[in-house]
């Protein structure tokens, strides 16, 4: 985005009045050339020919907000509420013409205008809540002027723009037009200079008094759905003073808040998650005008929970799907299940009976491979075997059509010796979807050694289109995800047997910001899954024995976790409730005592600190390995696919907060105390810290 633009606002006036336009590509975006822009034109306006004003946006959107690269940088004057200030306060009608996304900031901008019209396509929101933000030029005291105080809340709290006819109903948007938005805006403008309206500023409404629940029903709500969060529980305040106070001080009391932000931690740490995000999508080295291949059918092996999750995710982004399963009773069993989560769908008022039915059709069922000929693209999903994977691997070959994309779902298998078994390795890599596939961001897109480069792009941009967020990974037992994985779950185990409960474990890692212990993890996915795994393995690759004795005694008294009623924990049938079980007390301490360990209170600091670095430190094996393309790459990957708290950052981000000294001082401190050294420093940890540099400086280096 050019900062400097200066030709980023026009001004002219058209039969009488003065048009302002906003073209700063891609997004429009406030930067500072746009604000002055905007601010000049304002200001010209008020002693010049035109009877009133126009804010329109050139290119894909209307402005979509404060431009987030600024933040962090000092900030150059005109701040935007004081722009905002100064467009309401004008002394001719202004009028915002909204067509794309108005989003924060440029939607405050539209707030400042004294009335708003919208194309039917166009939406608005405020999503500041998702950089750690609420709106700071305005929203928080002029949206409860116009459209109350819950709905005001909603729209911040929940950061989703809503469509324009929802946003007129809500007092948002005053007129919603089908297309021409230029001449209705003006024909509008003429009308409302006719009836001699009224130069409408949100400021001057006062704000309908509410009772005090709702702020107390919300602050509640955010406990639970934003845990460890700050931005929201500002966002009340910042609410609360447009009710309590007179605007100008509310809107000072939003400034003070919205700054304290805006510095913080948090703030920054989803500021980064929201560029990386966008820097993930980009594979290093590819050529920019790469031709894709086209993907219209998609066919999926396996009608199980991932398999009946993936093809949805497709249906639900229009493509036509062929599920294939084994035989007619497994494929009635996947499409059964592909019907319930549908049905789930529709009660959780995520889609419409008609939506679920239409995507639902798009979803065919087949035990036949010859009916995936004509598939540009086939995902294998069945289980993880990796002598199956290579025959299915093998079938696809000899019945798709040349040119069509062959994925496996592998969570952990090789990539490279799945594609070997077809004469078409470049056709060939990885997608690694996340459970419940159909809800879970998360996409790893592993490339083999020989996959396409235009295999590559067409998948990472095909990821885009089914509304995931694609991270490349290389190939290594694990990818990017479950690789850093098997360190944390180590840590969180020999912590259990060292002296913690999985009540403790849990306990510091989910008040730390996890979306979920990894006990409890381990109970959801099925202790006997790592129980097979580890048995197919000879047993010096099997790892630190004491970081798997106690899972290991729990699946052989029967324990399996959730689905067999008990793991680590005690699970009721009805209500899935957990609760703890001194019966897997009593194992821990056998296990222990088997092992020799003098069982010691271990700190929820201990926990944390072992678990997290566990992970970064093999994070950092990763980048060093070229797994991942970027540090940003696996804070993405953690943050989409493990519950990682986003106000956190991601792994590699935590790891640059805490300083990568502190992070290596520790793991050596580990290594040194604990009965086995599982904690060899990352060697490219060492380098970083001898070198005095950033993960970050090193990437881009
Ligand atoms: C705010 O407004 C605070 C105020 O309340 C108070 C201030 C005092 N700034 O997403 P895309 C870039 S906070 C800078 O791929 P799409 C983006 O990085 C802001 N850059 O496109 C990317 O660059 P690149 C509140 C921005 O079509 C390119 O534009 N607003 C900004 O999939 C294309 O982006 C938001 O949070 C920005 N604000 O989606 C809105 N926005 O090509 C954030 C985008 O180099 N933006 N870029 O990677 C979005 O949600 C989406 O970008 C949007 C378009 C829906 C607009």
């Amino acid at each position: 985005m050019d900062t400097d633009n200066e030709n980023a606002v026009n001004y002219e006036i058209v039969d009488g009045i003065g048009v302002i336009t906003v073209n700063n590509p891609p997004v429009n975006a406030l930067s500072h050339a746009v604000r002055g822009g905007l601010q000049r034109a304002v200001a010209a306006a008020q002693t010049d020919a035109s009877k009133a004003l126009l804010i329109v946006c050139a290119g894909r959107t209307f402005i979509a907000g404060a431009d987030i690269s600024e933040f962090g940088k000092p900030m150059q004057e005109p701040f935007l509420p004081q722009l905002i200030n100064e467009i309401e306060a004008s002394g001719k009608l202004v009028v915002a013409a909204i067509h794309g996304t108005a989003l924060g900031g440029g939607f405050e901008v539209a707030l400042g205008c004294h009335y708003r019209i919208a194309l039917e396509t166009a939406r608005v929101g405020l999503p500041e809540i998702k950089l750690g933000l609420f709106p700071g030029a305005g929203g928080t005291q002029r949206v409860p002027r116009l459209a109350g105080v819950p709905a005001a809340i909603e729209l911040m709290a929940s950061g989703s723009p809503v469509s324009a006819v929802r946003a007129a109903e809500l007092g948002l948007v005053d007129r919603v037009v089908a297309d021409d938005l230029r001449a209705c805006a003006l024909a509008y403008i003429a009308e409302l200079l006719d009836a001699g309206a009224e130069l409408r500023r949100a400021s001057e409404l006062p704000v309908e008094p509410v009772n005090d629940e709702v702020f107390e029903q919300a602050a509640a709500q955010f406990d639970k759905r934003a845990r460890g969060q700050v931005a929201p529980h500002k966002m009340l305040e910042a609410v609360r003073a447009a009710v309590e106070l007179p605007f100008v001080e509310g809107l000072a009391k939003e400034r003070t808040l919205f700054t304290e932000l805006l510095t913080g931690s948090q703030a920054k740490a989803m500021r980064h998650l929201f560029f990386a995000e966008r820097e993930a999508a980009r594979i290093k080295g590819l050529a920019p005008d790469l031709q894709q291949r086209t993907i219209e059918r998609v066919g999926i092996i396996g009608g199980g929970t991932m398999g009946g999750g993936i093809a949805m995710s497709f249906a639900n982004a229009g493509f036509d799907v062929t599920l294939l399963e084994i035989n007619d009773e497994a494929l009635q069993r996947g499409l059964g299940i592909v019907d319930r989560n549908y049905a789930g769908s529709v009660k959780r008022g995520k889609l419409s009976e008609e939506e679920a039915s239409a995507c639902r059709d798009r979803i065919r069922g087949t035990t036949d491979y010859g009916d995936l000929a004509d598939a540009d693209l086939v995902i294998e999903a069945v289980f993880e075997d990796p002598e199956l994977k290579k025959n299915i691997f093998r079938q696809l070959d000899a019945v798709c059509k040349q040119g069509a994309i062959l994925a496996t779902n592998t969570s952990y298998q090789d990539v490279n010796a799945i594609a070997a078994a077809t004469n078409r390795p470049a056709d060939c890599l990885g997608m690694h979807f996340f459970s419940p596939a159909h809800i879970m961001k998360l996409l790893e897109v592993v490339r083999g050694d020989r996959t396409a480069d235009d295999v590559l792009a067409t998948v990472m941009a095909l990821g885009k289109k089914i509304r995931k967020v694609p991270v490349m990974s290389g190939v290594c037992y694990g990818f990017i995800g479950n690789r850093m994985l098997g360190p944390y779950f180590r840590e969180a185990q020999l912590c259990l047997i060292e002296g913690a409960t999985p009540e403790s474990v849990d306990a510091a890692i989910y008040d730390w910001g996890m979306a979920m212990g990894p006990i409890s993890v381990s109970d959801l996915a099925g202790l006997d899954v790592g129980y097979k795994a580890r048995q197919a393995l000879p047993a010096e690759q099997r790892g630190d024995a004491n970081a798997y004795r106690v899972p290991d005694a729990l699946v052989e008294a029967g324990r399996l976790g959730q689905k067999s009623g008990q793991g680590f924990y005690r699970y009721d049938p009805d209500t899935r409730q957990k609760t703890a079980d001194p019966e897997v007390q009593a194992i821990i301490e056998r296990e222990a005592a088997v092992a020799g360990i003098e069982r010691r209170a271990i700190s929820a600091a201990e926990i944390v600190d072992r678990t997290m670095f566990a992970m970064i430190n093999e994070g950092l094996r990763i980048l060093d390995e070229g797994i991942a393309q970027r540090p940003g790459d696996i804070d993405v990957v953690y943050v989409y696919g493990y519950g990682y708290p986003a106000w956190r950052g991601g792994p590699m981000h935590y790891a640059e907060e805490v300083g990568l000294d502190r992070v290596l001082e520790r793991i050596l401190e580990f290594g040194q105390t604990l009965a086995v050294d599982n904690w060899s420093p990352a060697p490219l940890l060492e380098k970083l810290v001898a070198e005095g540099r950033t993960i970050k400086e090193w990437s881009e280096s």
